[in-house]
């Protein structure tokens, strides 16, 4: 039986089923779990995220001054060595979101502003979300092209590290790649490739999703650079990727899909692409190869998911 997976943009209204594992009323290692001021904030903002359907306007959060000094720590010690480690394309879209989109240290930029620049350069869309989505539906979220966003940020006294994604993740992470369009692509492709598989399949494409997303690296001009967004929101483990100290391997989606990963502490090893027109290639050749009793395609005129 093939699992239910959304066919239009406004199904992923039900594509909303959180892990809490991480989150700070669960996780007793959650620099905010002792702190009831914060979890009344998480909730104050999770409630926006549940109330939202598709095609609403994205909530609006007036950030705190105590947020926003934490923004301003991380956007800092990040901005001054992405020049050095992260690929041309993140970098080329920072600067676009720098200019045109109020990118800074002294501001949390909004969902709806970042959402309305990504929807004019790839067509990417961001939707609010409460913390970290089970794997099935945020990746059926991508096949829309469709970016499932957190919009509270990490505690301020661990500024360098989230166990959960947050808006630091997001907008620095993903957002300037999500601006490229060879990266858009290979994002709505992943996507497309989980609707209706099996839970083995999932977790395969939840693996390569990982490795190259979250932690990827690719080759550049003879150098390697990182383009993944864990890497890209991480001081310490975006020094650590680039070291030499780690393992690095080709990505090959056939042994990077079932490559054990960490989600506690920074990777043991990571794959590097030849280019991102390269990783899709190899990606969609492994797609090719997922049992599906049929096949689906995208029109973007409807922005429906066409079963064949
Ligand atoms: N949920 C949220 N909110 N953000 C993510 O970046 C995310 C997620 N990543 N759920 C997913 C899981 C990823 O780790 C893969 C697909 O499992
Ligand atoms: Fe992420």
């Amino acid at each position: 039986k093939v699992p239910w997976f959304p066919r239009q943009i406004k199904d992923l209204d039900r594509c909303n089923m959180l892990i809490t594992k991480f989150d700070p009323d669960m996780d007793h290692d959650h620099p905010g779990y002792n702190d009831p001021e914060y979890r009344k904030r998480r909730a104050v903002i999770s409630e926006l995220a549940f109330r939202y359907k598709q095609g609403d306007p994205l909530p609006v959060v007036e950030y705190t001054a105590e947020e926003i000094s934490t923004w301003r720590q991380v956007y800092q010690q990040l901005r001054s060595i992405y020049p050095s480690l992260a690929c041309k394309q993140f970098l080329d879209g920072l600067q676009q979101l720098e200019k045109e989109c109020g990118y800074g240290e002294d501001r949390i930029p909004q969902l709806r502003e970042v959402s309305a620049f990504l929807k004019e350069r790839t067509g990417f869309q961001l939707r609010p979300v409460a913390g970290l989505l089970s794997a099935r539906d945020f990746l059926a979220s991508l096949a829309f092209r469709v970016f499932q966003c957190t919009q509270y940020i990490r505690h301020s006294s661990a500024p360098m590290h989230s166990p959960e994604p947050d808006c630091c993740h997001e907008l620095l992470g993903h957002i300037p790649m999500l601006a490229d369009k060879e990266f858009a692509q290979f994002s709505q492709e992943i996507g497309l490739a989980s609707l209706g598989v099996s839970d083995e399949d999932i977790e395969k494409l939840s693996t390569l999703y990982w490795f190259t997303v979250e932690f990827g690296l690719c080759k550049q001009n003879g150098a390697v650079k990182a383009y993944g967004a864990g890497l890209l929101s991480s001081y310490g483990e975006l020094v650590y990727a680039l070291s030499n100290e780690p393992e690095y391997k080709p990505f090959a989606p056939e042994e990077t899909a079932v490559q054990p990963y960490q989600d506690q502490t920074y990777q043991p090893v990571y794959f590097v692409s030849e280019s991102f027109e390269d990783a899709k290639m190899k990606l969609r050749k492994y797609s090719a190869n997922i049992k599906r009793p049929f096949t689906v395609r995208y029109d973007p005129f409807t922005c429906s998911v066409e079963v064949l």
